[in-house]
């Protein structure tokens, strides 16, 4: 086979489990916790989840294996953006479910959630998973977007469940999907089909994590592979000193991306959406922002710097929000065909002045040209506008030099501004996982296969105290349930598991907060360089920043 000499010593990476499920199979035992509650809306999520609501928490430890011995035929589906180490949840859930019983069989569906309902799949065997062994990517399945949310999919899941003989399904997925795995799970125990459903915590995002589920997986090597590239360029520019980049980082909503890359790396000026919108910040405002350190950098004579731009936060700047509702909502219906049939962009402009208010018209008028074209170009299957495809990192550094533009006119700033932008993404999503995330993924599918064994339904697979070394780790599960409120999709109220956004008041944040003001006029980069994946611990075996801090270890 055509494999890199990493790739190659990485197949024989061994990841740590928690010391509780390193005794073998026979030797953990289960032990039960209290009763759950939801976060919120107890009532209303009691009443939608009669029969998987107020589940007991658990831990595995060491004792006898007291769980039914029978045969599992176990089926995985990998849902959503692609996170490092969703590889190895796939070969911990083999392992343990071979350790277990040699007949147990692993189905693996394609493509997403899609696989289950189209029963297209194929079945695990040793020389096939033993090539993706710690390594990165969805590609040892697929993964796809297709939501598991109708009664008619789950009507279709269980037949196809059924024809198969298939025990139970493991979801690996972000909020939404592990959302639909509770939904799967209740559904499958209302109608007795006997099929249990594990959910386990993905998403590079960093936004499934509550006080049971301490990280998502993917979230650590991501991080780690942006900030390295960010430390690069902050060492370029330090050389340089002649550009100001602009970077973006993904994150769909959340900032925690942005935020852990910041800690990393030191940058003059990261964006929090989060803070935006507690702040109520207009875009002139966080232009200003930017400026202020640009000009304080300039009178010392660094015309030079490095802005982290979260990819969420024109949707938290409240009139950027309100002006993509307007142009929704102009663009409704027959409107949309209207507007194409437009020949060009000056009668299109007139067009979208007619149809915004006053408020909307001013800021989009003052938004670079190619942005405003962005707005109209493709839209989601909904008709909406993707705010994912406007080019922020492009915007703020345009809204920055007009405003430099000001300053210089006003004789206020006298330097030199010129920026280079930057995306970094899909760069990070299916690297190499870190030994964290080889760790802690391997644990969470050899975990997930543990609660099959005991029997649990709509459970997430948790692993905690990962501050700590792999051998403290604890290994157990929690009702997806305890997770969930309500709230508004779509105009309607539906069960859904909390994201979580960065807290302007917790300890990342507070850290980044004492530090920013220094760090938007020195020049404090930090450069954590490339992943390690052997060497001394202190290289090759660090959390992030945001785990360490919430955890009180940094
Ligand atoms: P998940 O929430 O499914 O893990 O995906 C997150 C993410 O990586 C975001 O950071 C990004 O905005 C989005 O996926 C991109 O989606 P796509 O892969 O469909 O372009």
């Amino acid at each position: 086979m055509n494999i890199s000499p990493l790739q190659a010593q990485r197949l024989k990476y061994v990841p740590k489990l928690p010391g509780m499920l390193r005794h073998g199979i026979s030797e953990i035992s289960v032990k039960e916790g209290s009763e759950t509650q939801s976060v919120a809306d107890q009532k209303q999520i009691r009443k939608l989840f009669p029969n998987t609501y107020g589940k007991k928490e658990i831990t595995f430890e060491k004792g006898v294996n007291t769980s039914e011995a029978r045969k599992q035929v176990v089926g995985v589906i990998l849902s959503g953006g692609q996170a490092p180490g969703g590889h190895n949840v796939v070969c911990g859930l083999y392992d343990a479910l071979k350790a277990t019983n040699k007949e147990n069989v692993l189905y693996g569906f394609k493509g997403g959630p899609s696989g289950l309902l189209e029963d297209n799949y194929l079945i695990f065997d040793d020389e096939y998973i033993d090539q993706f062994r710690n390594t990165g990517g969805f590609d040892i399945i697929g993964s796809g977007r297709t939501k598991l949310e109708t009664e008619e999919q789950f009507a279709v899941a269980a037949e196809v469940c059924k024809k198969h003989g298939i025990t139970a399904i493991v979801i690996i997925g972000g909020d939404d999907s592990n959302t639909n795995a509770a939904v799967l799970a209740e559904y499958f125990a209302a109608h007795e089909t006997g099929v249990q459903v594990i959910g386990c915590p993905k998403t590079i995002d960093g936004d499934l994590k509550n006080e049971d589920i301490e990280c998502s997986f993917g979230f650590d090597t991501a991080t780690k592979t942006y900030s390295e590239l960010i430390g690069n360029i902050e060492r370029d520019a330090n050389s340089a000193k002649k550009y100001w980049h602009f970077i973006k980082v993904m994150g769909r909503s959340a900032s925690h991306v942005a935020l852990e890359c910041a800690l990393e790396t030191q940058p003059n000026i990261c964006l929090v959406s989060e803070e935006v919108a507690a702040k109520k910040m207009s875009l002139a405002q966080i232009a200003d922002y930017i400026a202020d350190s640009v000009a304080a950098r300039a009178a010392k004579g660094m015309n030079f710097g490095v802005a982290i731009i979260p990819e969420g936060v024109v949707e938290f700047v409240p009139e950027f929000s309100a002006l993509i509702k307007e142009i929704n909502e102009m663009l409704a219906g027959s409107n949309a065909e209207s507007f194409n049939a437009l020949a060009n962009w000056k009668e299109k402009y007139a067009f979208i002045e007619k149809g915004l208010s006053r408020e909307s018209f001013c800021v989009f008028a003052s938004l670079p040209e190619t942005v405003q074209q962005q707005l109209f170009l493709e839209r989601d299957p909904h008709g909406n506008v993707q705010v994912s495809l406007i080019e922020s990192e492009k915007l703020f550094s345009a809204l920055v030099k007009a405003n430099l533009d000001e300053r210089k006119k006003a004789g206020t700033y006298k330097g030199k501004f010129s920026a280079q932008h930057h995306f970094f993404g899909y760069e990070g999503r299916c690297a190499f996982p870190s030994n964290f995330d080889a760790d802690y993924c391997y644990s969470l599918g050899y975990n997930a296969f543990m609660l099959i064994q005991y029997g649990y339904n709509g459970y997430l697979s948790k692993i905690s105290n990962l501050s700590a070394p792999a051998e403290e780790w604890v290994a157990g599960g929690m009702p997806i349930t305890k997770m969930m409120n309500i709230e508004r999709r779509h105009g309607e109220d539906k069960p859904v598991i909390r994201k979580a956004l960065v807290e302007l008041d917790g300890k990342p944040f507070r850290y980044f907060e004492e530090h920013r003001e220094t760090w938007a006029v020195e020049t404090c980069y930090t450069y954590p360089g490339a992943i390690q994946y052997y060497g001394p611990d202190e290289v090759c075996n660090l959390t992030t920043r945001t785990l360490a801090l919430e955890k009180g270890t940094m």
